[in-house]
């Protein structure tokens, strides 16, 4: 069993590092539940086999599954990716997974959060989430690290760092009653600064129209390098996604970060807007307690939601015009890195994308092959 500690990572100086440092890896969890996902989640599978593989080109990556979809899951899986058994309610490991961080040092540790899918019962997205609270727990044990288990409810998406010191989120989503309704805001911030080591929080009010997870700023507003963020955007006045964006940039602009900083606010184009189609909704499984799935309902799809690996971006692609722009604007902010498009539409019936369904773990001074580059990295 991982040690747990008392102590806060601010006091061990441990920070959360951002998302473009070195990994150790990746970890997925397996989507099979056909109230979430359509035609029994056979569409979402090989969606996520491809998200796999197109990680796996950078760094090791682990997929959890359940033990009755593992032999499916071995089938559909490249076989260089590692299979391991877990139990959990979806495929969120973004969210119920952990958070690591790192010393000086290279020494790495996770946190485990609480998880409430999204809101408990006012306004969660489906009912128990027990299994899913235990996957940070058990990724950590996995890993041998020790752990740090405030009593916070958060999800990874609800937060991304620069690795500096400052930190992005969304009123919407931590300031929100179903989250933490006993914790005030300056309780809250108090818990990020001493988990995450920060000294700056920059708030943004609302996250993107009609995301599920209330405003999970993964989806809508990333750091992409120190002092310099990406941000949905739409040219369209009359889409109720413009005056969401609109206020963000305001406040992106006003902002500084932990280094004192003005921040680089890139904007990029969301495709046209992504509705539920008849066929898609008659897909998936009616169940009580799970948000249904609705012909006509549109969904929250945003190129922002990419995952930053080893010597890869992973975003997602929607059919639309916008994507080979978004592609190319991408690899102009990561020009060391491959930007790799998957169909990301299948992801996005299931409510999130690529970065909801993928969580790094940092390499700390452990050692691991960058795949791709010919390079072994080590620990110095
Ligand atoms: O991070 C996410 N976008 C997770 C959404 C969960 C959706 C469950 N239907």
């Amino acid at each position: 069993m991982s040690k747990t500690l008392t102590t806060t990572p601010r006091e061990d100086g441990y920070r959360m590092p951002a998302e473009w440092e070195p990994h150790v890896g990746a970890w997925m969890l397996w989507p099979e539940r056909s109230d979430n996902w359509r035609n029994g989640a056979l569409p979402a599978q090989r969606a996520f086999a491809k998200v796999a593989e197109a990680i796996n080109r950078g760094e090791p990556v682990t997929v959890c599954v359940s033990p009755g979809q593992y032999v499916l899951a071995r089938e559909k899986l490249a076989s260089e990716i590692r299979l391991v058994e877990m139990s959990s309610n979806d495929s969120w490991i973004r969210d119920c997974g952990p958070t690591f961080v790192v010393n000086d040092a290279g020494e790495v540790r996770g946190i485990d959060w609480q998880f409430n899918a999204w809101g408990g019962l006012l306004g969660g997205l489906y009912f128990p989430w027990d299994q899913d609270d235990l996957v940070g727990e058990k990724v950590i044990e996995m890993e041998r690290v020790e752990r740090y288990a405030p009593d916070i409810i958060l999800e990874g998406g609800s937060i991304d760092v620069d690795g500096e010191g400052t930190l992005i989120a969304t009123e919407e989503c931590l300031l929100n009653s179903n989250r933490n309704p006993e914790k005030t805001k300056e309780e809250i911030e108090r818990y990020l600064k001493d988990y995450l080591n920060l000294e700056t929080i920059i708030w943004l009010e609302k996250g993107v129209y009609g995301d599920e997870t209330d405003g999970h700023t993964d989806n809508f507003c990333r750091f992409v390098a120190p002092g310099k963020v990406i941000l949905t955007w739409t040219e369209d006045r009359d889409d109720p996604q413009y005056d969401i964006s609109e206020a963000a940039f305001e406040r992106l602009q006003e902002a500084r970060d932990a280094k004192g900083r003005a921040l680089e606010v890139h904007r990029i184009r969301q495709p046209d807007p992504v509705l539920i189609t008849a066929e898609e909704a008659a897909g998936v499984d009616r169940f009580p307690g799970t948000l249904p799935r609705r012909k006509g309902d549109r969904l929250a799809a945003s190129y922002v939601n990419f995952y930053i690996g080893n010597g890869v971006v992973v975003m997602p692609s929607f059919d639309d015009p916008q994507d080979v722009v978004a592609q190319d604007e991408i690899r102009q902010i990561f020009p060391d890195r491959e930007v790799i498009a998957v169909p990301g539409r299948e992801i996005l019936l299931g409510g999130g994308n690529i970065h909801c369904i993928t969580q790094q773990e940092p390499l700390g001074r452990r050692s691991a092959q960058i795949r791709g580059s010919g390079v072994t990295q080590l620990a110095s």
